[in-house]
């Protein structure tokens, strides 16, 4: 498989036409699509992000990267949703916090969540707490995943979760947080349900909280 290596240098050359070719080939070739995620993609982001950090990359780049990362992920993401949405399904909520635009992993969570059963509603970024509770409330939601790749923007996600107090409804959902820069004492300390440094073992987690282990 030594051409998924070329799937990595597609994103982190931010290339979408390569990296939706050797897509398409793996797909057809039955790979895995997490071994193309967590493999290729990821690792590849973490490179453009520690590149950006040594002034060797610059926004365009990291662009360019997220565009070959999401075209891939145009063609991933069918196949994790799979024929998982049932009608009686849970609601879930997703967002990434106010402030921030970064939604690729919140993106990959949304499909593995709707693979996983839930009914997926998904807020987009730059979410404020008001926009998650109104989506609780319109949605009967019982999970609601806050997503946060920035330190600064951190702190949006208890801001949300004491929004969720303060109108009497943090007893009514199970709140996950998650992104790069999140950590297992951060949730702790905000008053979140959990954190999980992937969405696979995200949605592992939202179903264990839940009672669903299906
Ligand atoms: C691509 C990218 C961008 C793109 C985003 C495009 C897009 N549509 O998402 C653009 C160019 C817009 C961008 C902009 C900026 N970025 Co940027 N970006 C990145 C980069 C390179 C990759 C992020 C990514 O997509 N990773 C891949 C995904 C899959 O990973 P992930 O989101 O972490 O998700 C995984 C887990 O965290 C988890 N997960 C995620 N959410 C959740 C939620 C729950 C509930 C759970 C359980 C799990 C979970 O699941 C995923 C894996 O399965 C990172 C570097 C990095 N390695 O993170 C920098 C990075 C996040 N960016 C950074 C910065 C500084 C910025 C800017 C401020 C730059 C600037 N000067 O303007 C702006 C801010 C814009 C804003 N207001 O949000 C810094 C943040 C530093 C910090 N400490 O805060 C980073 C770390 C780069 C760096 N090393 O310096 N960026």
């Amino acid at each position: 498989m030594e051409y998924l290596e070329k799937l990595h240098d597609a994103v982190l050359n931010g290339d979408p036409t390569k990296a939706i070719s050797i897509t398409e080939q793996a797909l057809a070739e039955k790979i895995d699509p997490h071994i193309l995620i967590n493999d290729h993609m990821i690792p590849a982001m973490d490179e453009v992000g520690a590149r950006f950090e040594r002034f060797e990359y610059f926004i365009p780049q990291l662009l360019m990267s997220a565009k070959a990362m999401k075209g891939a992920m145009g063609l991933i993401r069918p196949l994790l949703v799979g024929d998982g949405v049932e009608n009686e399904a849970i609601c879930a909520v997703t967002g990434t916090v106010k402030g921030d635009v970064h939604d690729i992993g919140k993106n990959l969570l949304g499909a593995l969540l709707e693979g996983g059963g839930f009914r997926l509603v998904d807020l987009g970024t730059n979410v404020s707490p008001e926009k998650f509770i109104d989506a609780v409330k319109e949605n009967d939601a019982k999970l609601v995943c806050m997503s946060a790749l920035l330190t600064t923007t951190m702190p949006g996600m208890k801001t949300t979760i004491d929004a969720f107090k303060d109108a009497g409804m943090r007893d009514d959902v199970i709140i996950l947080v998650g992104g790069a820069p999140v950590t297992q004492h951060f949730s702790d300390e905000i008053g979140a349900d959990g954190y999980r440094d992937n969405a696979s073992a995200g949605v592992v987690l939202a179903k264990k909280l839940l009672n669903q282990n299906n």
